[in-house]
């Protein structure tokens, strides 16, 4: 089969392009191979993760949207009028839709995301469902610092909202530093706050399944990344059909991870470097890390932490405002 022979040796610098420059980062030195997840998210990603939300297998969407529903007027009445919501990373639009209407005149509504096609879409689709809302995007990559644009006048506190378990794509310091940099937007000692979503941790049994559907969706989300790798770079660096979607449980880490995994020996090349996979060899392309309350607790440390979670606990909404928790 030619799909699994070595690349034609024209070579590309991968100039311009960050999934290729994290590629050749990723995948040409010895150990772990790896793939940045962000890059998983171009227009065909977007629709498959769309695809996702909506599987049997993938329970964090639909629980956190019960979750949501279930408990808006206490989250509404906590939050109270005027509240500017932040949302970054810009991309459940039915989540944030429910959360606005539900809160007494929010003041504004401000996506952060990088991608300024998903700005458009999510403030357009928004604009429809709450008209005379404000809306402020911001282009910006929500992990670096970044400044909001000043409140309006009405608004009584900046919330930011981080739902869907975002946070467990970052490992624990990462996390935590980005938790810390979202207090700091929102002003949380100063009577802001936090509502963040985040998938606990349950048996692998019934994690994994959530990444490896039977329709085969998240496989091809994942497999996805290959086929934008070499659209990227004009030719097949890594030939998709050589490699199975695979999810694992890394136990010492506590997260779901997805690979892609090479069915044979290959070869290839990316700016002017090798490639080679041994038979089984994988590119480690995400991790989803799942949370305990002791995780949690670290994550928080030191605020008030109200939680909204289902009642098997199998997804949490953390409230995080100023002020020590009384319990734990
Ligand atoms: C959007 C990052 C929360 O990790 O569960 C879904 C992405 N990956 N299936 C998650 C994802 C595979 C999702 N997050």
């Amino acid at each position: 089969m030619t799909a699994c022979s070595p690349a034609t040796a024209r070579q590309i610098a991968p100039a311009g392009s960050a999934l290729l420059r994290d590629a050749v980062e990723g995948l040409t030195g010895p150990g772990q191979k790896t793939l940045p997840c962000k890059h998983l998210y171009d227009a065909r990603g977007v629709e498959l993760f769309e695809r996702i939300t909506a599987l049997p297998e993938y329970y964090p969407t639909r629980t956190e949207l019960a979750i949501l529903r279930e408990n808006l007027p206490r989250i509404a009445a906590e939050l109270g009028p005027g509240v500017r919501l932040v949302e970054p990373g810009s991309g459940s639009s039915t989540k944030t839709r429910e959360l606005l209407a539900a809160l007494g005149d929010p003041s504004e509504y401000v996506p952060i995301d990088i991608a300024p096609e998903f700005l458009a879409a999510g403030k357009a689709s928004l604009a429809r469902a709450l008209p005379g809302l404000r809306v402020t995007p911001v282009r910006a990559d929500f992990t670096a610092p970044l400044s909001l644009p000043p409140a309006p006048g009405g608004a009584h506190r900046t919330v930011v909202f981080f739902p869907g378990s975002t946070l467990g794509n970052f490992g624990p310091a990462e996390a935590k530093r980005l938790v810390d940099h979202l207090a700091e937007l929102a002003g949380v000692g100063g009577g802001g706050a936090l509502l963040i979503g985040l998938d606990r941790i349950k048996p692998p049994a019934e994690l994994l399944p959530a990444y490896d559907d039977d329709a085969g969706v998240t496989a091809a989300f994942n497999l996805n990344l290959l086929h934008r790798l070499n659209r990227e770079a004009g030719r097949t660096v890594l030939a998709p059909g050589c490699f199975r979607h695979e999810a694992r449980w890394n136990a010492a880490a506590a997260a779901v991870e997805m690979h892609l995994v090479a069915e044979h020996p290959l070869e290839a090349e990316l700016g002017g470097r090798p490639i080679h996979f041994d038979a089984g060899e994988s590119i480690h392309t995400e991790s989803s890390h799942k949370f305990g309350d002791a995780a949690i607790g670290r994550l928080f440390a030191g605020w008030r932490v109200q939680a909204f979670e289902d009642a098997s606990r199998r997804f949490g909404l953390y409230l995080v405002t100023a002020g020590r928790s009384a319990a734990s």
